[in-house]
């Protein structure tokens, strides 16, 4: 937990801005949005000029949290130097450059205040006023908070994107980033209006055959490295190509890694750009794959954490492993501890 000033100077941020521009990660996500559509809504509520601009388009699935179809994608709808200064610019669910391609000259070079409200660790100098908090499920937590703090009503629109957001960072409610007060959360914004059958419909049960089919093949590719410890997931260019998929089809493809039973961290490696590999690392709890994201100049969580890097899948794929085979036999020891009463 962040102490309780910390959401006051956040408050005081948006108090004083009559423009807001408000935007998020690469690749966005259902927190990344669903913490952007509700804090433009309270504020739009409150009269402010806003605009949600977003780095590069999200999937088609999350287009029902734009209601008045007002989002911005950079690039396509708008160049992002072009935008003219706002009072302050507000990131959500991302704190490092690295996640905000193409919008450094709205948050570096504009001279507005920048207010970034995240839960990664994984942190650059980019804000003037940090709202961060890694022990936060997702995002939506801390806007949550924001929006009660400032006395907003929590309405069935507002709530439906702070559930997207919950839900869509906690994996449905099966990650363990899940906790009492997590479920609570879900109770209240169900109690809001939040349908989760609705939503999960919406997210979940509307999925191309394309995204399907490039599952099929990159679950295909599933083995186990370092002793059956970790499973590792290949995907490449050509079976984006062969089945006609899109680069956000493989969100949470990560996770069938850590079905396999034994498993302690799972490793995805996409072939991004020619010559660049995209990594992916989720893990149980007591395992950092953060750590080793960071080395390769990524980041995240200690569970679920990611890196781009130079080579061909194989090269990626040693190095990757080379860096997890020592995080690997440190949680072996920790386990093996036994606790101090
Ligand atoms: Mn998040």
């Amino acid at each position: 937990m962040i102490p309780d000033h910390a959401y006051q100077t956040a408050l005081d941020c948006f108090r004083r801005a009559e423009s807001v521009v408000l935007t998020t990660h690469v690749k966005p996500d259902a927190d990344g949005l669903g913490s952007a559509f509700a804090l433009a809504r309270w504020l739009r509520a409150a009269g402010k000029a806003v605009r949600l601009v977003v780095p590069t388009a999200p999937p088609e699935k999350y287009a029902f949290l734009d209601r008045g179809g007002r989002l911005e994608v950079a690039g396509r709808d708008v160049e992002v130097p072009a935008i003219p200064q706002p009072d302050l610019v507000a990131i959500v669910d991302t704190c490092t450059w690295q996640q905000l391609e193409g919008m450094e000259p709205l948050v570096a070079e504009s001279g507005a205040e920048v207010l970034v409200i995240d839960h990664h660790r994984t942190r650059d100098a980019l804000a003037t006023v940090e709202l961060i908090d890694p022990d936060a499920a997702a995002t939506v937590v801390l806007v949550h908070r924001l929006l009660v703090r400032a006395g907003a009503i929590i309405d069935a629109d507002t709530a439906t994107d702070l559930f997207v957001g919950l839900a869509g960072d906690t994996d449905w409610f099966r990650l363990p980033n899940v906790e009492a007060d997590t479920l609570r959360l879900a109770g209240d914004l169900a109690e809001a209006g939040a349908s989760p059958w609705d939503i999960h419909a919406r997210l979940n049960l509307s999925d191309s055959l394309s995204k399907l089919r490039l599952w099929g093949l990159a679950v295909a590719t599933l083995r186990p490295a370092l002793d059956g410890r970790v499973t590792v997931l290949h995907v490449t260019r050509e079976m984006f190509r062969d089945v006609g998929a899109e680069p956000g089809d493989t969100e949470n493809l990560i996770n069938v890694c850590l079905q396999v039973r034994g498993a302690l961290a799972g490793v995805m490696l996409v072939e991004a750009d020619p010559g660049e590999v995209r990594v992916s690392l989720r893990s149980v709890p007591g395992v950092n794959v953060l750590q080793v994201a960071e080395r390769f100049g990524g980041g995240g969580h200690m569970r679920a954490a990611g890196a781009r890097l130079e080579g061909t899948l194989r090269e990626v794929e040693a190095r990757v492993l080379d860096a997890l085979g020592p995080v690997l036999a440190d949680a072996v020891t920790a386990s093996q501890t036994p606790e101090i009463a």
